[in-house]
């Protein structure tokens, strides 16, 4: 797979050389490129960011730097890259959503700041350069700028790609695979002596764990992700009690 990131800190992507997402780039599975927004622009000062029309707070990426680093994203490669733009308005980017993104060739990710990019780089990606491209949300909250959201959506999906996990029975059994947060667990030593504010206390690995008893294992485990979920994650059971239709919310 390659990917191609733009943004104006290129430096905020350093992590994406290490662990499991380093190695398979390292391997040749995954096949990352970083680039600066600011070498596509021509002043002086590099300026990527304007006034926005109509009025209102903060500043609004340029078009222009954009469209030329989007027109040279084209130029790396055969075909064309499905771009994914961060922003709090965009998909909720979900583990099905990671899933289907990890069988894509090529995927771009261009990094907003301030309070976003000028509309109509996304209308000119779709309907110019004729790439299929998505907003992504990692979810209800806002965060500065695309960068660290492109992080957490490069490791989800990259470890999603054949052979970037070693093992692959590990993807199987995790939180939102089937629905269910995962189980909890639990490591040596069975019997843990810890020393707390009011003194030592012993904490315990629960029993059915040492039993032996696989079926038993299974049933309890099964048991932990529905208290879990219905704890944690009441929405994921009753999908009903979470989704809003258009006329809830007062559209005509
Ligand atoms: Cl994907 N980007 C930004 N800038 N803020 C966010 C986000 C993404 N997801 C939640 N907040």
């Amino acid at each position: 797979m390659r990917i191609d990131v733009f943004t104006i800190f290129p430096e905020y992507l350093a992590p994406l050389d290490l662990s499991l997402i380093g190695k398979a780039r390292r391997e040749g599975l995954l096949d990352v490129a970083v680039h600066d927004l600011r070498t596509f622009t021509h002043d002086r000062h590099n300026t990527v960011d304007d006034t926005p029309y109509g009025g209102g707070a903060g500043m609004v990426m340029k078009p222009q730097p954009w469209s030329e680093a989007l027109t040279y994203a084209a130029s790396l490669a055969p075909g064309t890259p499905h771009l994914l733009v961060p922003a709090p308005s965009g998909r909720p980017f979900t583990q099905p959503f990671a899933r289907a993104l990890a069988t894509e060739p090529w995927l771009a990710f261009a990094c907003g700041r301030y309070e976003g990019i000028d509309e109509r780089v996304c209308d000119f990606a779709a309907a110019d350069l004729g790439w299929q491209v998505t907003p992504v949300s990692l979810g209800d909250y806002v965060l500065n700028g695309g960068e660290v959201a492109v992080l957490a959506m490069v490791e989800a999906i990259g470890r999603l790609v054949p052979g970037v996990v070693g093992n692959a029975e590990s993807l199987v059994e995790e939180s939102h695979e089937g629905g269910l947060l995962e189980y909890p667990v639990y490591t040596k030593p069975a019997s843990w002596r810890v020393r707390g504010p009011a003194g030592e206390v012993v904490r315990a690995v629960p029993p059915v764990l040492l039993s032996g008893d696989h079926a038993a294992i299974a049933a309890w485990r099964h048991q932990q992700r529905l208290e879990r979920t219905a704890e944690r994650r009441p929405d994921l059971l009753r999908p009903e009690a979470a989704a809003t239709t258009l006329e809830e919310l007062g559209a005509p």
